[in-house]
């Protein structure tokens, strides 16, 4: 297994949209073995394949306390079943030290794909809920920033382009 590399704002490749799945075969496999990792690796719950520079509809999740029970989720679409707005508040680990509250629907209806290619379904609320609609939004190139005030997104982004750069001096 592999660790990869996560992108950080405002790293311009976070924004594009990633591309439908076709080939189930060994490589997604990988990807999505990878892509775990190094969410474990980082103490994420969701991590996008966006994040880590590959431009695919390709999610996974995992929200057990043992980090034993990932759900691998490909080509997402969803329904909304119950559109209450509810207050999330939420982290990214692509915008380190970044919290911001994002209106999220209640209840929803996940349609998805997993790695062999099949169908499947599944109801979530509660903080599953709003982690599917956090990684839709990845791959569509949506971020956390985007729904803060402009003064906060500005904030962040000359906080996290210093950092970066006292890390590139070394
Ligand atoms: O680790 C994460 N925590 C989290 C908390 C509330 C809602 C969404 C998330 S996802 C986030 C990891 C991440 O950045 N995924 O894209
Ligand atoms: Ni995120």
């Amino acid at each position: 297994m592999n660790r990869l590399n996560i992108l950080t704002f405002p790293d311009p490749r976070l924004r594009k949209k990633a591309s439908t799945i076709t080939s189930f075969d060994e490589d997604l496999q990988k990807k999505a073995e990878d892509m775990l990792f190094t969410m474990y690796e980082d103490k994420g719950i969701g991590l996008a394949a966006t994040q880590v520079d590959i431009h695919e509809r390709l999610i996974v999740i995992d929200l057990s306390e043992d980090r034993s029970d990932p759900i691998f989720i490909v080509n997402p679409s969803y329904e909304v079943l119950d559109d209450t707005q509810e207050i999330s508040k939420e982290g990214c680990l692509s915008i380190p030290t970044f919290q911001q509250e994002v209106p999220r629907a209640k209840e929803i209806e996940l349609s998805y794909q997993n790695l062999k290619g099949e169908s499947e379904k599944l109801i979530a609320d509660g903080l599953l809920g709003y982690c599917i609609q956090h990684e839709i939004d990845h791959l569509n190139g949506k971020l956390l920033v985007d729904y803060a005030s402009s003064l906060k997104r500005g904030r962040i982004k000359e906080k996290l382009t210093k950092m970066k750069d006292g890390k590139n001096k070394g």
